[in-house]
């Protein structure tokens, strides 16, 4: 991460909302297949993949705003579309570090869902547009797919001291999985959870 400049006063920054491209920009993460291959399901997919490819499947950006006593992030997320085996590209999937971390998604190009599962199961989905914005309360894990057959990019806002827990979300995955069935996105029970 660049050095984060503390700024009192007012940040404006400008979203191109069809790529997720801002400006100014003080991180940026891509990620392929390479850097999340536990997440899908279909491992055979997975390698089969990866034999032709190592394929990019999202990009993220950031930056924060940070005064002497608050701290704020935004983020744009950009999810290309596609799928590995029958399961669409989707964000890893976290849990935030401080159980008392929220977070602010909101949709603003592309078709998609967003999944939400607690520590005891506990699992909402929301199906998204441009224009849905959903509250993630804090300790639930959060993950975008991309439904659709263009980029999907959402907006997120969340505070620094979030911080991100990747682990369980890697071993057990989300109670569901979203695939393409006869067309249509559907909503599975994963079978790492049957
Ligand atoms: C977002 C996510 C971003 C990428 O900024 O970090 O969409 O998803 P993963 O972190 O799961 O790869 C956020 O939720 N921040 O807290
Ligand atoms: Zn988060």
């Amino acid at each position: 991460m660049n050095t984060i400049p503390v700024n009192d006063n007012p940040v404006t920054v400008h979203i191109d909302l069809a790529s997720g491209e801002f400006n100014p920009c003080m991180e940026m993460q891509k990620r392929n297949l390479s850097s999340m291959v536990m997440m899908f399901s279909d491992q055979k997919a997975v390698e089969d993949t990866l034999k032709n490819e190592d394929r990019f499947i999202y990009q993220i950006r950031y930056y924060p705003f940070i005064t002497r006593n608050s701290d704020m992030s935004l983020g744009t997320t950009m999810i290309m579309p596609g799928k590995i085996g029958n399961e669409y590209h989707m964000t890893k999937g976290h849990f935030h570090e401080a159980d008392n971390q929220p977070e602010i998604y909101h949709c603003v190009t592309g078709e998609g869902a967003l999944q939400m599962m607690d520590l005891n199961g506990e699992y909402h989905s929301a199906v998204w547009t441009p224009g849905t914005i959903t509250h993630i309360p804090p300790q639930f894990a959060h993950r975008v797919i991309n439904t659709g057959t263009t980029p999907l990019v959402f907006v997120a806002s969340f505070h620094v001291a979030a911080g991100h827990i990747y682990g369980p979300i890697e071993s057990k995955g989300f109670k569901y999985i979203w695939v393409e069935k006869d067309g249509k996105p559907v909503e599975l029970l994963n079978p790492k959870w049957a």
